[in-house]
């Protein structure tokens, strides 16, 4: 059969939503490149999905549903149909509705397919089935939140404004793996003789791309903002007139950036105070600073604070009012393309108890009495893999009285736990829509083949439980082509000027973008910036100890660029590559604990013991332990994982605390 390229969208969790071109015979992808034509990733694209027909087509992909046989957790399962799956889902969850009530059933969702419609169908399903609330804070939120306190709505830099920035500052990004687009960027900028600097607590990946590194003490980078700013403000390179006209509460604040030295900063941070000074000089005599700002500094305790921290030091010499001055990357890119909630329709759901914190998963599974769970539902996510405390999430899934389905595309660490498990689609297989997160754009992506066996997308699987449940609203009588349509119908701002060409092209797997807007016109009550936020609970803002632990050694995870969170495991290569799951120590941490390169060790606290092999790198600060990426337990021999380790703690804008948590490491004997 005759092959033709069609356009589609990358699924995944990244901040350029990538234009593909797939080759396929209608049948099967052959094959798939970057769209020279899409307007972010302009033809780049990561090496995981130069490939994504070897996923789409994995000898392992679930391809029946599928009903437990073994033990819980054991993955032994025989095929059904789907018809007799949905049966025994609804009858189930009929019996806990007269029994325990509709709150006794859990969803959870989290990345899987960071879409507008597959992503969020499931939130009206389980609004019109009055199910316990999930509230979603995994990931960037106390980033995200922090931001908005000082900003309000105003968006952040694009990161093609960058190219007019005279500094960057890498804070807290493993750009190399999480935003493959801005690496050219900060190429072509020291290449013209500007600096790009790094604050990292384990740099392993990006000091080779930045003229300097500053290792810092995890989640300490709230003390070292404070400190910068003592010095711009000791130097006289505060700009006193925007701070005083353009923002709220500076003079409120003054007193603690007053307080703030360097050398109290040293204390906290680790960093020598002459290398503060040093830095905040480089900053405050910039003409227009940028901060490229990743996420890993916010997933701590006063990850919120922090987030606000180094906001206001972004404005702190007035930089947002020059091109190329300000934050970029805090996913704040101004307004939306559709109206998301035509998807989720909170209006289905007539009662509303508290949510569950995802990061609380692991509690709300093991939970006794009144508060039990009895049903847990899992698509597009893997919290064995992806939530803390797995001990606990694992001993929830464990339960007899737990009834688990997991709409899925591979035998994950979770979906060996389902009762049920059902099969998902890849991206290809289903009709769907997408909003970059680090880019102002939008995309169409209509489906290009049937899917695989019996896979069915979010959308299908929600339309056929909801028949099964007696739901009447035509809402899940729709096909998802009909929703889309919907959406692209009621348009908001970012599609309101469209021409018919545009529409034309984006209705046909096309692209669009807009501005992100302007920075110099602040989107908050009062036009001014807050420094002072008196909706917060304090509203002042001032350092923050993270929660850290009793334990010595402060444990970080870091994406990794061969996988995408826990996707992309079924492809070997990649997980090859990636090599075993390996936990840098800095050379005098090893040291103390005789552990060398390539070492067996297991890493402990009060949660759990998981074993890991040594790698030692001087790119990593001293007391800092840090793992690349999230695993297997099929593929690491081990059922504890990463995060075993890590407590269900809430940040201060109740969100993950992925990276605040203590640990010891002993070498293991063989
Ligand atoms: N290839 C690949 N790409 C991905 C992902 C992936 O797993 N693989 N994940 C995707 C997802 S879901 C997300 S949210 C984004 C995340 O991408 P980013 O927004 O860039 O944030 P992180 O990568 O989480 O954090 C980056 C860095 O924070 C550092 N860090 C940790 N603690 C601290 C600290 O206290 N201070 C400082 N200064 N640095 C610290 C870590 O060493 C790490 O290098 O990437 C997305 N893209
Ligand atoms: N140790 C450690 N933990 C982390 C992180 C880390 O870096 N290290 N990162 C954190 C971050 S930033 C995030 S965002 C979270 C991610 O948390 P999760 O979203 O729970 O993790 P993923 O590994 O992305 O799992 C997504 C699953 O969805 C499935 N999927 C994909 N598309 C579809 C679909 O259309 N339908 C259905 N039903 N399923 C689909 C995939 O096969 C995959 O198994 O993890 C967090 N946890
Ligand atoms: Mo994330």
């Amino acid at each position: 059969m005759a092959s033709y390229i069609r356009k589609t969208i990358c699924p995944y969790d990244c901040p350029t939503s990538c234009g593909l071109l797939a080759e396929t015979d209608g049948i099967r992808i052959l094959g798939v490149k970057g769209d020279p034509d899409h307007p972010a990733a302009k033809g780049l694209i990561c090496r995981k999905m130069q490939r994504y027909e070897q996923s789409i087509h994995s000898s392992e992909r679930i391809l029946t549903p599928m009903k437990r046989v073994g033990a819980k957790g054991e993955g032994k399962f025989e095929p059904i149909t789907w018809d007799a799956a949905v049966k025994e889902i609804a009858g189930r969850w009929n019996r806990i509705l007269e029994e325990d009530g509709a709150d006794a059933i859990l969803p959870m969702y989290y990345s899987g397919v960071m879409s507008v419609l597959q992503r969020k169908c499931g939130d009206a399903f389980f609004n019109r089935l009055g199910a316990r609330p999930l509230i979603l804070r995994l990931c960037a939120n106390a980033k995200g939140m922090g931001y908005a306190s000082v900003m309000g709505q105003t968006p952040c830099l694009e990161p093609e404004e960058l190219k007019s920035s005279d500094l960057i500052l890498v804070w807290s990004s493993n750009v190399k793996a999480t935003r493959l687009h801005v690496m050219p960027i900060l190429k072509e900028a020291r290449a013209a003789g500007k600096k790009v600097l790094l604050i990292e607590a384990c740099a392993r990946e990006m000091d080779a791309y930045c003229d300097e590194t500053i290792l810092i003490r995890p989640g300490t980078d709230g003390a070292l903002a404070l400190a910068m700013m003592h010095v711009l403000e000791e130097k006289g390179l505060a700009d006193e007139v925007f701070l005083r006209e353009r923002c709220e509460g500076y003079e409120a604040f003054l007193p603690i950036v007053r307080k703030s030295t360097p050398k109290w900063a040293e204390q906290i941070t680790g960093i020598p105070e002459k290398n503060i000074r040093r830095l905040a000089l480089f900053f405050g005599q910039a003409k227009a600073p940028a901060i490229l700002l990743g996420s890993g500094f916010s997933r701590y305790g006063n990850g919120g604070m922090t987030s606000r921290l180094i906001t206001v030091l972004s404005a702190f010499t007035g930089a947002w009012g020059k091109p190329g001055g300000g934050i970029c990357a805090a996913e704040h890119n101004g307004g939306p393309f559709v109206d998301a909630k035509r998807v989720t329709r909170p209006d289905f759901r007539k009662v509303s108890g508290p949510g569950v914190n995802i990061n609380c998963l692991g509690s709300a599974l093991t939970a006794e009495g009144e508060d039990a769970v009895k049903a847990f539902f899992v698509y597009g996510g893997n919290p064995v893999g992806s939530v803390c405390d797995q001990k606990a999430i694992l001993k929830g899934l464990m339960r007899e009285d737990l009834f688990t389905v997991v709409h899925e595309r591979f035998l994950t660490d979770t979906a060996r736990y389902a009762d049920i498990l059902l099969p998902a689609v890849f991206s290809v297989e289903q009709t769907d829509c997408f909003r970059a997160y680090g880019y102002r754009i939008f995309s169409v992506a209509k489906k290009l083949v049937e899917p695989q066996g019996e896979c069915k997308s979010n959308w299908e699987l929600f339309g056929l439980l909801a028949e099964a449940m007696g739901f009447e609203e035509p809402y899940f009588k729709r096909t998802e082509e009909e929703m889309l349509e919907e959406l692209l119908s009621h348009p908001e701002e970012g599609l309101l000027e469209l021409t018919e060409k545009q529409w034309k092209f984006l209705r046909e797997n096309g692209t669009v973008r807009q501005p992100f807007g302007d920075h110099g016109h602040f989107k908050t009550p009062s036009g001014k910036l807050r420094i002072v936020n008196q909706e917060e609970k304090e509203p002042v803002p001032c350092y923050k100890e993270p929660y850290g632990g009793a334990y010595p050694l402060s444990l970080i995870s870091i994406p990794d660029s061969h996988t995408l969170n826990s996707i992309f495991l079924e492809r070997r290569d990649l997980v090859q590559k990636r090599g075993p799951a390996a936990l840098m120590l800095h050379p005098l941490d090893a040291a103390e604990r005789k552990v060398r390169e390539g070492d067996m060790v297991t890493a402990w606290n009060d949660l759990a013991e998981v074993d890991f092999r040594a790698v030692i790198t001087d790119r990593i600060a001293k007391g800092t332990a840090a793992v690349s990426g999230i695993y297997s337990s099929s593929q690491t021999g081990s059922a504890l994982l990463f995060n075993a380790l890590n407590h269900e703690r809430l940040s201060d804008m109740e969100a993950t605390t992925l990276n605040d948590n203590r640990i010891d490491v002993k070498r293991r004997m063989a």
